[in-house]
């Protein structure tokens, strides 16, 4: 045959067959699926060149738990799925973390992994890699899905994408085995087979009654305030929200991945009040945030002895009197939610006691007189204030930089001190406090906005994805890593209690010098021993929009154990330490 034929031969074959590959990315595509984030090999390494040839943006990272955190987080920032992509077993496991923790933070993913064959993994035959990971991912995400014929790739990408999205977002996964990728069947039929899934996260509009009801615990509130969590972020009713909560007068606390939802120094946030608001409020109005921890459970010494009234919105009807009593349930999407309530206060809405509003303000400003001084301080070493007050201050003037936050101290100084102006501009540890989210949420926020990135990480919180660093630098990212080194784990001065030649289990080696990690990649490296030497680091590399890494030299001493949930740490009675 000649070249001439043989090419037309194969292209008719082509124009007439498709494969497992080809299905999973055109249904992926049809979806509005954009970005892939994945670490190659056995059996999903040509599902990836596939992928990046019919033009999906294909991230490809040093460890899957952090393609997982990227993916995880670019669900939060977009309301799509983010879209994972592991190996069979190890590359699986590696990322099923991030999954759980989408599922956690109510953060729409999916983990798509390949997988070893069935008909040797469940006789248990030892084929390369093999495990059932449907049964294992099962618990651990809102639903899982194994698609064993190319002709229901459509229908298992459509759900889902739609189990992802729709209700209480959460993470899902997606069996992929290697034998699937490979069928063929006819191109027409598989055209046919996909499924664009419309209108994934429906509307869910509260009931009359409950939005009545609602307004009216608030109408008697003497002492009523709003609470705002990622949900409200997540929803992207922003304009709504804001509405909300000045029309009403209510002052707000943002929980920490809903700061910035209306600018932290509007005057109705109670950020700066925050024990005082939850001891003395009577009626409390949860906006996508649940009671658990963060919240101290709704109740005991942080809440006070006030009585209280809650009203909470939430598209999970389940998550109502999870700790405490729901005197207004309001079950039903934010954005329609707040909108129905708005609806319902009509533009005469009587404003909150002015002795309440004056009492929360009062408080406000003088807690954040009472920490101004500390930011400006240019103590050498560092401590966290002196270098926050410097991070705070450029953000300030970058207001649509995104800020990722992990640590002990260095999350929980960060959180009170560095105001954010804009929603969904806050990225930190989560439901969870996991440590490791740093570098793989810092890249999706650069890949799935454009915007600039602040990581803002302690150096233990660093360690966890500090290798994903090349991966920055390989896409030539605009991410600016300041890691606050202050030589270990809550402090660097702990010594082995029993005297012993190994440092203490929180030590870290002194002086290390993290901007060096950097330059191995190209990237730009900092030492900054004082804030004076950190503003010019961080400014100047944030101007250059290039890959960054600033090496915060911070007081060893300067922390505490646990950052401020150092209480959660339980005593032993007889443990010397
Ligand atoms: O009203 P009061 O008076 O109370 O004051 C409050 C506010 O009103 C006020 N405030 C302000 N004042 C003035 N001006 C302004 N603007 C202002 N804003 C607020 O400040 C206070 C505090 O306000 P805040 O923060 O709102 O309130 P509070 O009381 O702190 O809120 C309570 C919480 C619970 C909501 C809050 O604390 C919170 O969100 N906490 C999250 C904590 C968290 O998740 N921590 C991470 C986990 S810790 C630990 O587990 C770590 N590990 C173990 C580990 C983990 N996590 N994961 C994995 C996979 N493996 C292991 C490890 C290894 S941390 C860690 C590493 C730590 O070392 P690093 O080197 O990384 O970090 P460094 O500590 O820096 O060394
Ligand atoms: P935070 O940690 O900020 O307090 P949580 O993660 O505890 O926030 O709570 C988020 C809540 O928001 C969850 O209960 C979730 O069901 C809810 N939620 C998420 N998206 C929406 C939405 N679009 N509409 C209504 N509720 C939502
Ligand atoms: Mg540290």
């Amino acid at each position: 045959m000649s070249a001439n034929v043989e090419s037309r031969a194969r292209a008719e074959t082509e124009a007439e067959l498709t494969d497992g590959f080809h299905l999973v990315i055109d249904a992926l595509k049809l979806n509005g699926i954009e970005n892939i984030y994945m670490v190659p090999g056995i059996p999903i390494t040509d599902l990836g060149r596939y992928m990046q040839a019919e033009g999906l943006r294909v991230l490809a990272f040093r460890h899957e738990q952090h393609a997982g955190y990227a993916a995880a987080i670019a669900g939060f920032l977009t309301r799509k799925p983010g879209v994972c992509m592991t190996v069979s077993a190890p590359g699986f496991l590696n990322g099923l973390t991030a999954l759980a923790h989408a599922t956690t933070n109510c953060f729409p993913m999916i983990l798509m992994s390949g997988s070893s064959e069935r008909e040797i993994v469940d006789l248990m035959q030892g084929d390369y890699e093999e495990m059932d990971q449907l049964a294992i991912a099962r618990p651990l995400c809102k639903a899982a899905f194994r698609v064993l014929h190319a002709e229901d790739i459509g229908i298992g990408v459509a759900r889902a994408i739609r189990a992802a999205v729709s209700g209480r977002p959460g993470g899902v996964y997606l069996d992929l085995p290697a034998k699937l990728l490979g069928q063929a069947i006819d191109a027409a039929a598989g055209e046919a087979s996909l499924v664009k899934v419309i209108d994934p996260a429906p509307a869910q509009i509260p009931s009359p009654e409950a939005v009545r009801r609602a307004l009216e615990v608030l109408k008697g509130a003497s002492k009523p305030l709003i609470i705002l969590g990622k949900g409200a972020a997540y929803a992207q009713a922003d304009d709504d929200i804001r509405e909300l909560v000045e029309r009403s007068g209510i002052p707000y606390l943002p929980m920490s991945m809903a700061k910035g939802l209306l600018p932290d120094n509007h005057p109705q946030s109670a950020g700066a009040a925050r024990s005082l608001v939850l001891k003395e409020s009577d009626v409390v109005m949860l906006i996508g945030a649940r009671l658990n921890w963060l919240l101290s459970h709704g109740k005991g010494k942080a809440w006070g002895d006030q009585p209280k009234k809650f009203v909470q919105i939430d598209i999970e009807p389940k998550e109502m009197d999870s700790n405490r009593e729901v005197a207004a349930p309001v079950v039903g999407d934010i954005g329609s939610c707040v909108r129905a309530l708005l609806d319902g206060m009509g533009e005469n809405w009587p404003s909150p006691p002015a002795a309440w509003t004056a009492e929360v303000r009062e408080k406000v400003e003088s807690n954040i007189e009472r920490m101004a001084p500390r930011l400006h301080n240019n103590n050498v070493p560092m401590d966290y204030h002196g270098a926050l007050g410097v991070l705070r201050t450029i953000i300030s003037e970058r207001p649509d930089a995104i800020l990722v936050n992990e640590g002990a101290n260095t999350l929980d100084f960060a959180r009170s001190i560095i105001d954010m102006y804009r929603p969904r501009k806050r990225l930190d540890v989560g439901t969870w406090g996991v440590m490791g989210i740093g570098m793989g949420q810092a890249i999706a926020a650069a890949v799935e906005t454009g915007c600039p990135v602040l990581a803002v990480e302690g150096d233990s919180a660093f360690g966890f994805s500090g290798m994903e660093i090349e991966t920055v630098c390989r896409y030539r990212l605009p991410i600016c890593v300041v890691v606050f080194n202050n030589g270990g784990i809550y402090r660097g001065t702990d010594v082995n209690p029993s005297g012993g030649e190994d440092v203490a289990t929180t030590v870290f080696t002194r002086g290390a010098r993290y901007d060096k990690m950097i330059e191995a990649f190209g990237g730009a490296g900092y030492n900054a021993t004082s804030p004076d030497e950190l503003r010019r680091a961080v400014n100047e590399a944030m101007d250059s929009g290039r890959p960054a890494l600033v090496n915060a030299v911070i007081d060893p001493a300067s922390g505490t154990e646990s950052g401020r949930i150092g209480n959660l740490n339980p005593q032993s009675v007889v443990g010397k330490k």
